[in-house]
């Protein structure tokens, strides 16, 4: 019995070794632009999806990164994904506002509180309905990774409550709602792309930009500013997009193994993010920076200012995606 047993799986196991290795998976490098830098932990996460494609597929699937927006900035790179030109992209969700108009929701001003908020919003119904309305545009997101809460940097003086923004020539992300905020708040914002941030800031072509810890850290934004606020305003996902047009060429093992991957990535992406995210702000205060903490009651009247900017722009979001999400953070808030 116990022989006729070890026949059999003898017999599977020459089978298996018999059939081409990974016959399932072509030869494929899958292009994946950026725009933040290699040290950040989307560098984690690639690495991470990188492995497992080695691993699960023989070698045959590869990733190609491209760093710190050296190969277009993340609109151009997602319309190149639409088009069926590139793969894939990490991009943050604002500069997508006008292709997928739902999105906005994730620009309204101090929607989160935390982390456990945004992960509930995201890896809930909520997530899935904002991926389906991507696939209808094109983009089939692999998975939400994090870039993590907004923050705002500047050279011209400390911002710690709501008359410090005034005057401040500050650039925001090519997206409505972002603009609306921070003209509310009283500064002068500018749209541009996150790869020609660095430089405007060098130059003084602006005053000051916005991002997480993180991003600030690894796009060395410290050596052009001075003042750092933590103001929290924003938790803008980051989405790990791939071309529709080619994903529907992938056969359903390809694209299983990348979604696998991508969700590995997620876990060792966000884990690397929030891991860095208070050494990057101690780090950023040991380089010089001057930081300022917003207290709670300021940041209450940051809120109450920027209240029309949900007014005006809820409407255009669309009440069916702004109710995904509240509905989301209600559940998560326990209420
Ligand atoms: C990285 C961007 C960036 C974003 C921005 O490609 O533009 O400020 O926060 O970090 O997605």
């Amino acid at each position: 019995m116990i022989q006729r047993r070890t026949l059999v799986a003898f017999a599977a196991t020459a089978l298996l070794a018999a059939a081409p290795a990974f016959a399932q998976f072509a030869d494929r490098t899958i292009k994946f632009t950026n725009g933040v830098n290699e040290d950040h932990p989307v560098g984690v996460g690639v690495k991470k999806m990188q492995e497992i494609l080695a691993a699960k597929t023989g070698g045959k699937m590869k990733i190609n990164a491209f760093w710190g927006g050296s190969a277009g900035n993340d609109l151009q790179a997602t319309q190149a994904l639409r088009a069926g030109t590139q793969e894939m992209v990490c991009t943050s969700s604002s500069p997508l506002v006008g292709i997928v108009k739902e999105l906005g929701v994730f620009d309204l001003p101090f929607l989160f509180a935390n982390e456990k908020e945004a992960d509930a919003v995201l890896d809930g119904p909520a997530g899935v309905y904002f991926n389906k309305k991507l696939e209808e545009a094109g983009l089939v997101n692999l998975a939400y990774w994090e870039n993590g809460f907004r923050n705002l940097t500047n050279s011209k003086r400390p911002v710690a409550k709501v008359e410090d923004f005034e005057g401040v020539k500050v650039r925001v992300m090519q997206n409505n709602i972002f603009l609306d905020t921070f003209k509310t708040l009283g500064t002068n914002a500018v749209p541009m792309a996150f790869p020609e941030v660095f430089t405007a800031l060098e130059t003084k072509t602006i005053d000051g930009q916005e991002n997480p810890f993180v991003t600030i850290e690894t796009s060395k934004f410290n050596e052009v500013q001075k003042y750092l606020s933590v103001t929290r305003h924003a938790y803008t996902p980051f989405l790990v997009l791939y071309s529709k047009k080619l994903w529907d060429q992938l056969s359903p093992q390809e694209q299983s193994v990348l979604r696998e991957a991508a969700i590995e990535g997620q876990k060792v992406q966000r884990i690397a993010n929030r891991q860095l995210n208070e050494k990057s702000l101690a780090s950023l205060k040991a380089k010089g920076m001057v930081v300022n903490d917003v207290t709670p009651a300021e940041q209450a009247r940051m809120f109450a200012k920027v209240q029309p900017v949900y007014a005006k722009n809820v409407p255009t979001i669309g009440a069916d995606a702004v109710n995904q999400v509240l509905d989301a953070l209600k559940k998560a808030r326990g209420k």
